[in-house]
């Protein structure tokens, strides 16, 4: 298998948290301004060029949570990231849809307003954006009290969503002291071990945050 991506990407290590959970071996297809020939096969694949983009014997898999249901599926290890139980898999993609839409996407928001040039910038959006990351990050405060990850006791899809996920958007936007549910969660997620391994290997591209990367984590 080939993984076109980048490892300071959030959905990428969304994927690659999935890969790692169950050493599953993949080729990586690296995503770097001077790799010309990797970004022409990349665009032949996917036009839309959002990344991580999976291909497997010919087959090419696009969007994070849909390349990790398809590891899932045809390249099965010991971590199951989707729960066999068709009412327990509802609510980790549930809660997959949340950190996506809810945490991923306003932090988006933010990041990319930031690269524009001063007079392009969407001051209403972002603060929009701020405005939705406060909301989710309270819901998920009383929504993890009790739970060790993101839908009760086992690691799942929607792990491997929250990691990046609330590791970048606490740099955006940092999540309020008084949330100790959801700082304790972020900690759990850095300290495991697939994502711990995925954030090492993105250390050598923290210049490229655009907010200035804090001093820690
Ligand atoms: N919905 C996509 C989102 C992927 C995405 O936004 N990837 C970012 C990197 S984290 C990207 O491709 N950015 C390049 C761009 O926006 O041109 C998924 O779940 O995989």
């Amino acid at each position: 298998m080939k993984l076109y991506a980048h490892p300071f990407s959030s959905y990428c290590q969304k994927v690659l948290i999935a890969l790692y959970e169950n050493a599953t071996p993949f080729e990586w297809r690296l995503l770097v301004p001077d790799a010309q020939q990797v970004a022409a096969e990349f665009e032949m694949l996917w036009p839309l060029k959002r990344f991580p983009v999976l291909v497997d014997d010919g087959r090419t898999v696009a969007e994070a949570s849909i390349i990790i249901e398809y590891l899932d599926l045809h390249h099965p290890g010991p971590v199951r990231l989707i729960p066999a139980d068709a009412h327990a898999a509802l609510e980790v993609r549930f809660m997959d849809r949340f950190f996506d839409n809810y945490v991923s996407t306003p932090l988006q928001k933010i990041v990319v307003d930031s690269l524009r040039p001063a007079s392009q910038r969407d001051q209403y959006g972002v603060d929009e954006a701020r405005t939705m990351l406060e909301t989710a990050y309270r819901w998920l405060d009383q929504t993890m009290s009790g739970r060790v990850w993101a839908t009760g006791d086992s690691f799942s899809l929607a792990d491997c969503a929250a990691a990046p996920a609330l590791f970048y958007a606490d740099w955006a936007h940092p999540v309020d002291t008084a949330l100790e549910n959801v700082h304790a969660y972020r900690r759990r997620l850095l300290a495991r071990p697939s994502f711990a391994r995925a954030v090492d290997e993105a250390r050598p591209y923290r210049s490229l945050f655009p907010l200035g990367a804090p001093e820690r984590d």
